[in-house]
């Protein structure tokens, strides 16, 4: 039975390569920060198949420890602190967690295969923000990286430091370039999810207006699950390698909230949807559509959800959430 080490386990890429793990068999462990970690029960109702262990990105003899009790073949580095927006107000805990807890997890696995390097499988959760001002369009795996967020900072270092591992020590350590993936499990403060539980709530009449900001900028949106199966393949390749993940279509904010208000007969939405300066960046990724050539020729992945039907997916759900409150996030 192979066995797996997840960080960011109580995320929503947590949960789906959790299910997808325990599908094929994997006996699947995850780090769990934190004395009363809210999320706790959430992950252990969703995939109880799952062993927590505690640790924190922060503290690599934690990372150790779990290394030790886990004796995974293959780690998923998925912990961060991942809201875009918040990195510039705690610009310095993201760099520790998002940038140095990625060292610091390649330190723990390099440490714990100190007899073949090739031992454990690291997958690193990069991120296309890190291309922020985009030097190419589509953006590739060799596009140059611009970014333009101390988040976006802190994934080049986790990047780079993941390609570094591998040259210099020989680890199987591959790095997944993934464009922004959504679904019903997506925090309500990212904005495809922040627009699918104001839309629903909007037509039941439980709300009367969202506020947004920037409602131009383009996103490369796919669906959640169809990306965790990327990051498996890449971890049976038999080297380490880095892969853009994508659809390869770009939409607006505007565009997700005429699909999103079209799914409950809502025309004329802009009297729903109001801009708050609060919402805007102190400087914006403007465009993002990821070239995923590279996934599909060599990984043989394909995004089976498209941009109409992960809509479809948010709003039924939060529909059927707001209908009836008492129901669980599914
Ligand atoms: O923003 C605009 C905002 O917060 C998308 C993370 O998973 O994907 C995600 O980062 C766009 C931005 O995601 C609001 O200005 C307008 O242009 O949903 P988001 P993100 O920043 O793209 C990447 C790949 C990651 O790696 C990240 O971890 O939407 N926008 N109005 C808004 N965004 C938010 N959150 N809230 C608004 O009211």
């Amino acid at each position: 039975m192979p066995r797996a080490l997840i960080t960011g386990i109580t995320g929503q890429d947590g949960l789906y390569l959790s299910e997808l793990l325990l599908a094929k068999g994997y006996e699947v462990f995850g780090l769990i920060r934190g004395q009363n970690n809210p999320k706790r029960e959430l992950v252990q109702e969703t995939v109880p198949g799952v062993t927590l262990l505690t640790g924190d990105l922060t503290d690599l003899s934690s990372l150790m420890r779990a290394m030790e009790s886990s004796e995974p073949d293959e780690v998923y580095n998925l912990g961060a602190i991942s809201f875009v927006a918040y990195s510039w107000e705690n610009a310095m805990l993201t760099t520790d967690v998002t940038g140095k807890g990625v060292l610091n997890m390649l330190e723990a696995v390099r440490l714990y295969s100190h007899d073949d390097p090739a031992k454990v499988r690291f997958y690193q959760a990069s991120s296309s923000e890190m291309f922020g001002k985009v030097q190419d369009v589509p953006q590739r795996e060799n596009t140059l990286l611009w970014p333009r967020s101390p988040y976006g900072v802190a994934k080049v270092f986790g990047h780079y430091m993941t390609i570094n591992y591998r040259e210099s020590y020989g680890m199987h350590a591959s790095s997944g370039i993934l464009f922004n993936h959504e679904s019903p499990r997506r925090g309500p403060e990212f904005v495809t999810r922040k627009i699918s539980i104001a839309v629903a709530r909007i037509a039941l009449g439980l709300q009367d207006s969202l506020s947004l900001g920037n409602l131009d900028a383009r996103r490369d949106w796919g669906f959640a699950g169809d990306y965790v199966d990327a990051m498996w393949r890449m971890m049976q390749q038999p080297e380490g390698d880095d892969y853009v993940v994508a659809t390869g279509q770009t939409h607006s904010i505007r565009e997700f909230l005429d699909l999103s208000f079209a799914h409950v007969n809502i025309d004329d939405w802009e009297k729903h949807v109001t801009q708050d300066p609060r919402f805007f960046r102190p400087a914006e990724v403007d465009l993002l559509i990821g070239d995923p050539t590279k996934a599909k020729e060599q990984l043989g992945w394909t995004p089976t959800v498209d941009f109409p039907g992960l809509v479809t997916m948010m709003m039924e759900n939060d529909l059927r959430i707001q209908e009836r409150p008492q129901v669980a996030r599914s």
